[in-house]
């Protein structure tokens, strides 16, 4: 089996270890997709593994999801002797805790690149290419292609790159950086085959509106996918969107996805790996992709599916859900969200609901609030949503515009990605 010369790729994204759904921890998941995932890599004899960023949920891991993320790394390492992973940054990930054990892992053969690479303030390109080796026989074989590892983009990568008015205009410098990128790993790639990687929001793709950060400052949130020369590279492995899916109707420039469900808005989502085969030369065309759905261990419930009902219509439903039996392990039971449509306040609302669902399988996570007419509260500026579950960016350009006419100043919203940023990051 497996006698072609094809170099074989896994690539997965999004991976959110220590995710809560509100408030509820997803440790079993992430353990039964990190071991799912290695049985994969072992059953397709990958020779490499490639994340395309958000490990972690947040910049300050818990100890469960680095211990997650470590306990994956070494399994992998001792089950497919010679693989090599590439770990990139996300714009969930710090940077710099992430690189931290990056000279431990580079003994297992883990490549990790939390920021772009800077020697002083240029980019050291040099160090953002790297090279993929085939697996022979349990051991590191000859290089069979190159990968361009470009992690999520922040504020401080994007100087120097200004609009007439002095402004960052963060979608000229991110073209400018890929171009410098591709460019700088074409010539060292030579006739080996090059992948492209990046942690961003590309056109041409499909955003949830929920669980995934805006991705550029400044005010850019999409770009074009021939910022990665789409015709000429084998593949372009993306990060960020939770939903799986080709950008530009290329098979061969994917986002992975996220292997979980982030929010209940991602119920429906076909969460996936890729298995990408790479060509034998740079010449010889795209990849081959296959995807590998990732088995659901948990159930998510939307009720009513159709979406928002009146009190009543939800009561009903809520009646007919399955009984909780006495074998139902608690990790295992499925998330329910409550979907209301109210014209005026419901007295003791959630302890109707909480008595509706008690003695039920589901259990309740969330419960959801539209409400119609005027005096919307600002988590209401779409169906469905709550304050908890909007961006910080979001909340700021809503409260905006209910001040002012148009949209916010791009300098203010750079300002206040910037402020979020270090925030999320622990930074002064
Ligand atoms: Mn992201």
């Amino acid at each position: 089996m497996l006698c072609d010369d094809r170099m074989r790729l896994l690539h997965t994204s999004d991976w959110h270890l220590g995710h809560q759904l509100h408030g509820v921890a997803r440790d079993g998941e992430h353990a039964a997709f990190l071991a799912w995932l290695v049985e994969q890599a072992v059953a397709e004899q990958v020779d490499a593994v490639v994340i395309t960023g958000d490990i972690f949920d947040g910049s300050n891991p818990p100890a469960t999801a680095q211990a997650a993320y470590y306990g994956f790394l070494a399994e992998i390492g001792a089950r497919l002797p010679g693989v090599e992973v590439i770990v990139l940054g996300g714009n969930h990930d710090s940077p710099a805790r992430l690189e931290a054990p990056a000279p431990l892992l580079e003994r297992l053969r883990v490549r990790v690149v939390g920021a772009l690479p800077r020697d002083d303030h240029a980019v050291a390109w040099d160090r953002a290419v790297v090279p993929l080796h085939r697996r022979v026989r349990g051991k590191p074989g000859p290089v069979a292609a190159w990968l361009l590892a470009v992690p999520f983009l922040r504020v401080g990568d994007l100087a120097g790159h200004v609009d007439g008015d002095g402004v960052p205009d963060p979608a000229i410098a991110i073209a400018a950086l890929y171009a410098e990128g591709v460019a700088a790993a074409r010539a060292r790639a030579g006739a080996l085959p090059l992948v492209i990687t990046g942690h961003l929001h590309v056109t041409g793709a499909e955003p949830s509106i929920l669980s995934e950060r805006r991705v550029l400052a400044g005010g850019a949130e999409a770009l074009d996918a021939g910022l990665f020369g789409a015709g000429e590279v084998a593949y372009v492995a993306l990060g960020h969107l939770h939903k799986a899916q080709r950008v530009g109707g290329h098979d061969h420039v994917r986002y992975a996805g996220s292997p979980i469900p982030l929010a209940m808005a991602e119920a429906g989502y076909k969460h996936q790996v890729a298995i990408v085969e790479l060509p034998a030369a740079a010449g010889d065309g795209a990849a081959t992709v296959r995807t590998l759905a990732v088995p659901r261990t948990v159930e998510l419930l939307r009720v009513p599916r159709r979406g928002a009902a009146p009190l009543d219509e939800v009561l009903a439903e809520l009646a007919a859900l399955p009984p909780l039996d006495d074998d139902a392990v608690l990790e295992r039971r499925p998330y329910l969200e409550v979907r209301l449509r109210l014209d005026a306040p419901v007295p003791q609302l959630r302890a109707r609901i909480e008595q509706a669902v008690d003695g039920k399988l589901p259990r309740l996570v969330t419960i959801s609030v539209e409400r119609a007419g005027s005096g919307a509260a600002l988590g209401d500026g779409a169906p469905g949503v709550s304050l908890a579950d909007l961006e910080p960016r979001e909340v700021l350009i809503q409260r905006w515009r209910r001040e002012h006419a148009g949209e916010p100043p791009a300098p203010l919203l750079a300002a206040f990605d910037e402020l979020v940023a270090r925030v999320q990051e622990g930074r002064p």
